[in-house]
């Protein structure tokens, strides 16, 4: 499209920013050109106990699949996000903490981090704790989230924060997959002016069967709320109040395992995704610097939740790799009100603030007015990740939130990637609103055919990545099979995304969404198949079927087909109950929008759900179903059609 809308670097940032578009254009093709050399140089950043010699050995298969990066060198993430600033920063800011209520906040600084994370360390030893053992995480979004994650990585303790939004079951199905002996929570949560029950819900976890093995459950006390006590848990704050606060840093290997993060995918459970040492430190802390031009000094924000990958990245280890000083909020953008979020930036005089479309489109709907009572003046930089992002909504945070000053970075990246692959660095590139633009140095994305040929140019089809960069995931735990048949089947010798793309005649990439059976419901990831899981096991639904639609606010909404049980009446106190059922079954996140009754799925002849129809039906398209002839029994589509009229 030629006549798409194109916002130049503004002139204030001539002169001021990290990498203009001679650096970008200059440096990226380098690191392509000598992407080993490229990488061994980025690795300096870091401090190492011994520097890796060994720089890159990768294979993306299709006989063997292996990625290893700096795997000679030794480390410690934590002494890289605390101790080595303690020189030069110990009374600067690290983190600043806002709490649900606009009343309570604080700032912590290196120094504070530094004795707090080296408490928590030798509370965790106590605990039994040891290298490479898993502690499962199921915090708000308080300091002690963060601390918790950095105490593992002091200790070589690999931990696996699971988004305190899931449900028991979620819970306890992470830690059975995990094999996790260990569980820091706090007695509950507040979002929203509300309490989340945390320490009930680990309660309820551990009773099920695959999660009994628990050791020891660590409780930090948030709210005061009532809570059940039982022989295994532990308060934080006793905990520490006896611990030394001297906990030297573990000599770790550059492939020491540092997390396990799950997501979902298109088939099965979620899938535990592991992230590494070393690599993934190197490209947190290069991305968060060039991705937001990060200068000494500058107040960042991401506004995600540290239950999510944003938050492990750009929240907790790339700005503080990078001795940034970076917020955290335990918030919602809507409470007390829709002007929540700016109100936080002048209270904080915040320079840079990273959020999600689907919050960015929430406030939009509320109008300007909310906006226009903050000032604003301190920002700088606006950034989007999550879901693509809509002209429109894009126009809006352009206009009214940054006051056409501030560019946008829309930086397209996975639970997978570590850190952020494609995306604008500000200094560098004209804006085009919806596109994520180019790659970050060192990334090689490529559009593909079915048959996984490379098409060149102006061109639309499936994004794959060529090589490997060092935040790339290193395996899904326990199954490494399942890595390989994931990632790399599908286009042998390449990783594949999942998601569509469009490049056009700039070398602009225009993400579309996912191609696969992934859901993306307010940015965050839900695979269709968790869902149908969760609704045939309730004893009324024969079948079930579920699609993502368009949705004004959360980008995609949930639809779901339901095929009762013989003899079940199909009654709207049903829909809503099979509603509830899967909120509890999976969170809150996962509530169906749109429940239809469905008398039969369409299927082809060997039995297999032809989502495409589904798809279209639920988004109201029924004059382009494609071929239906190949069905099992092509009556299903005309009756689903019939049915789908009073659903809304
Ligand atoms: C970081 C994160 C990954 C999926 C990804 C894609 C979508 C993320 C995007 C985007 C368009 C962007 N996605 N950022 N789509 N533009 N800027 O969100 O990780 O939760 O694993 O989700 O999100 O579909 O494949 P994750």
């Amino acid at each position: 499209m030629a006549d798409e809308a194109l916002y130049p670097v503004p002139d204030s940032w001539t002169g001021q920013c990290l990498v203009d578009e001679a650096r970008y254009d200059a440096e990226y093709a380098e690191s392509i050109r000598d992407n080993t050399g490229y990488w061994a140089e980025q690795a300096k950043r870091i401090d190492w106990i011994k520097a890796p010699t060994q720089i890159k050995d990768v294979s993306f298969g299709p006989d063997d699949v292996h990625i290893r990066w700096y795997e000679d060198g030794q480390l410690n993430v934590c002494a890289n996000c605390v101790d080595r600033h303690l020189a030069d920063k110990a009374d600067q800011t690290a983190i600043i903490w806002e709490g649900d209520s606009p009343d309570e906040s604080k700032e912590i600084t290196y120094r504070e981090l530094h004795e707090q994370v080296s408490r928590l360390g030798n509370v965790l030893k106590a605990m039994g704790v040891g290298k490479g053992d898993v502690v499962t995480l199921y915090m708000p979004m308080i300091p002690e989230a963060a601390y918790a994650m950095l105490a593992c990585a002091r200790i070589g303790a690999v931990h696996s924060v699971v988004f305190a939004g899931f449900s028991p079951d979620a819970l306890a199905g992470r830690i059975e997959d995990g094999r996790s002996r260990f569980v820091i929570t706090a007695d509950e949560g507040y979002r929203g002016g509300r309490t989340i029950a945390l320490k009930t819900n680990v309660d309820a976890a551990l009773e099920r069967p695959g999660a009994q093995h628990v050791e020891q459950v660590l409780v930090v006390r948030r709210t005061g709320g009532d809570i059940q006590w039982n022989a295994r848990d532990r308060w934080y704050h006793e905990a520490m109040e006896a611990a030394s606060a001297d906990c030297p840093p573990a000599v770790m290997n550059a492939e020491d395992p540092l997390f396990i993060l799950y997501t979902s995918g298109s088939t099965g459970r979620p899938k535990g995704v592991l992230h590494t040492s070393g690599g993934y430190i190197v490209y947190a802390s290069l991305t968060h610097q060039y991705v937001f031009d990060y200068h000494d000094g500058d107040r960042y924000w991401c506004a995600a939740d540290v239950g999510w990958v944003t938050g492990h990245s750009y929240i907790v280890y790339g700005p503080l790799a990078n001795g940034a000083i970076t917020t955290m909020f335990e918030g919602v953008p809507t409470y007390p009100d829709a002007g929540r979020l700016w109100e936080v930036v002048d209270k904080h005089q915040l320079n840079i603030v990273y959020t999600a479309p689907t919050a960015i489109r929430a406030l939009m709907r509320e109008g300007d007015e909310p906006v226009k009572r903050s000032s604003r003046k301190s920002l700088r930089l606006l950034g989007s990740v999550g879901e693509p992002i809509n002209p429109e909504a894009w126009e809006w945070y352009h206009r009214v939130v940054g006051e056409q000053r501030c560019p946008i970075v829309d930086t397209w990246w996975q639970t997978e990637t570590g850190g952020i692959l494609i995306s604008p660095l500000p200094g560098a590139r004209a804006l085009k609103p919806g596109s994520a633009t180019k790659p970050f140095f060192g990334i090689q994305p490529a559009l593909v055919d079915e048959q996984g040929q490379i098409k060149e140019g102006a061109t639309e089809g499936n994004l794959v990545i060529l090589d490997s960069w060092p935040g790339q995931m290193r395996t899904v735990f326990g199954d490494h099979e399942r890595f390989v048949q994931t990632y790399f089947s599908t286009y042998p010798g390449r990783y594949f995304t999942g998601d569509g793309a469009r490049r056009d005649a700039d070398g602009y990439y225009w993400i579309t969404g996912r191609v696969d059976d992934v859901l993306n419901i307010s940015g965050h990831r839900l695979g269709t198949a968790e869902i149908e899981s969760a609704l045939v096991a309730h004893e009324a639904v024969a079948e079930a079927a579920v699609v993502g639609y368009p949705h004004d606010v959360k980008g995609q909404g949930i639809y779901v087909y339901v095929t009762t049980a013989a003899g079940v009446n199909e009654t709207d106190a049903l829909a809503a109950e099979l509603k509830q059922w899967v909120r509890k079954e999976i969170g809150p996140i996962a509530t169906p929008d749109l429940l239809q009754w469905a008398p039969g799925l369409p299927k082809t002849r060997s039995g297999k759900i032809m989502r495409r129809i589904l798809r279209k039906i639920a988004e109201d398209s029924y004059d382009n179903l494609g071929d239906t002839s190949t069905l099992a029994d092509p009556e299903v589509v005309d009756q689903l059609i019939a049915g789908h009229e009073g659903i809304t």
